[in-house]
């Protein structure tokens, strides 16, 4: 007797056991409260409440089987105590595989599954909490870059004004130069007009004027050719006497052209004591030797590289103001938050390429055998509607051979460091870089953190 009553209890206990209503979720108990009839939650169908959970799929919707795989696209809600609910296929249910980290879908298996929820559970914390620590931190870095922009923005206004102002001191000083330039041009001109009117052998060289000299034309310049020519700058209307002649010639009575250039030559190219008759001054051929045109010729080079250097300096100064134009035309955040990473470079090296990151300029790939190419300039912020500034585009990087222009799109992710974390290429010529800083860190991630489910 003692023994049935004993089994009776076991009996009654394992069918209550396969009664019970697994697989639900709170929320959805209420549709299982054990009652003579079930209904259908999708309203379909009234079942007997024994006809729940026995293995049988009677309601279209699945729902009378929330704790078995009979159904077809049934849910099984592992409710996961200690970490994340979630539902999984009710096929899932008694495969011999873990799904509910509480064990719950293999409750008539031969699967020895363990609860892990709670260890679980602990890793998601500490994560949230370490993501959360990140959080405040990369807050507060960015509060401080918030605030060095706002000088780095001042800093960067005064450096235009100092560079316009160059600008136009150097526009003050180009003109000037522009006058003396041109003065100095025509004092040259002028001079070397002068020279000429007096200078009829202009450009003569020093065959040329032995030539002059030798009348007839023999190669020699005798005693009588001199005296026929050649005069004495003081005194233009005297002949030369024949020993005057003769000293000119050296001491000779004639001479050829290598001579010529020992002697008389250098005499009249000194200018100050004879010269060729009809002629004024020294024998223009050597008018670059005459010091007036010298001198001239010298002001005229010396104002020419003057104007040049101010003119090269004026041009390096207006590059620099439109560069920093453009610049300053940058939308660098709502709090100019990512001002600072304006002339500044990261660099990540992915198995054989490094890639360089240089923010608001372009990005670059540098292969091991040193060639770099372009993954795309500056483009736009290409972020989500809610928060523009988490994606920078970089276009129109170089062709890629038999496929489109090199792009990158660059995600920023908040962190407490400023660092390229990853380059991948998803699709060929397509790369995608994160880039983690603490100015991506939005106080609103914070808020979805401590309202996390956990
Ligand atoms: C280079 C690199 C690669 C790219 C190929 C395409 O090797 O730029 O990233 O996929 O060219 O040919």
């Amino acid at each position: 007797m003692r023994r049935h009553i004993i089994m009776a209890v076991v009996f009654w206990s394992v069918c209550v056991d396969s009664r019970k209503i697994r697989g639900i979720s709170l929320s959805y108990k209420r549709f299982y409260r054990e009652r003579k009839s079930f209904l259908c939650i999708d309203g379909s169908k009234m079942i007997p409440f024994e006809q729940v959970n026995d293995d049988y799929c009677d309601c279209e919707d699945g729902s009378d089987e929330p704790g078995t795989a009979a159904c077809p696209g049934g849910r099984f809600y592992c409710s996961n105590l200690g970490f994340r609910p979630h539902y999984i296929p009710s096929s899932r249910v008694n495969d011999g595989i873990c799904d509910c980290c509480d064990a719950s879908d293999e409750y008539n298996s031969h699967a020895h599954c363990q609860n892990s929820c709670r260890n679980l559970g602990q890793r998601e914390r500490a994560d949230v909490e370490g993501q959360m620590r990140t959080l405040d931190e990369g807050l507060r870095l960015k509060q401080q870059l918030i605030e060095e922009g706002v000088l780095l923005w001042r800093e960067k206004q005064a450096q235009l004004r100092d560079l316009q102002q160059v600008a136009e001191d150097l526009q003050i000083k180009l003109e000037e130069h522009r006058r003396r330039k041109h003065e100095a041009d025509r004092l040259k001109e002028q001079t070397l007009k002068a020279g000429d009117r007096g200078h009829r052998h202009q450009n003569r060289t020093v065959t040329s004027i032995f030539q002059i000299l030798d009348s007839n034309k023999d190669g020699r310049i005798t005693v009588n050719e001199v005296q026929a020519k050649v005069a004495f700058i003081q005194d233009e209307e005297r002949s030369l006497s024949e020993d005057e002649a003769v000293a000119l010639l050296g001491g000779g009575h004639e001479m050829d052209l290598s001579m010529f250039q020992l002697t008389l030559w250098d005499s009249l190219r000194a200018g100050d004591s004879v010269k060729i008759k009809g002629t004024y001054g020294v024998p223009a051929s050597l008018a670059d030797e005459d010091p007036n045109i010298e001198a001239a010729e010298r002001d005229a080079v010396r104002e020419d590289t003057d104007l040049k250097k101010v003119e090269e300096a004026y041009e390096t100064v207006n590059m620099e103001i439109s560069d920093l134009r453009n610049k300053l035309t940058i939308d660098y955040g709502t709090d100019r938050e990512f001002l600072f990473l304006n002339s500044q470079c990261y660099q990540l090296k992915v198995y054989e390429y490094t890639y360089t990151l240089c923010p608001f300029n372009q990005v670059t790939q540098k292969s091991a055998v040193g060639t770099e190419v372009s993954l795309g300039k500056w483009g736009t912020w290409a972020g989500t509607p809610e928060n523009q500034y988490s994606r920078m585009r970089y276009e129109s990087g170089e062709p890629c051979w038999q496929g489109p222009t090199r792009n990158t799109m660059v995600t920023l992710t908040c962190g407490t460091e400023t660092a390229l974390r990853s380059v991948k290429e998803p699709s060929k010529c397509q790369y995608i870089v994160d880039f983690q800083t603490p100015v991506a860190c939005q106080p609103v991630l914070k808020q979805q953190g401590i309202h996390s489910e956990l």
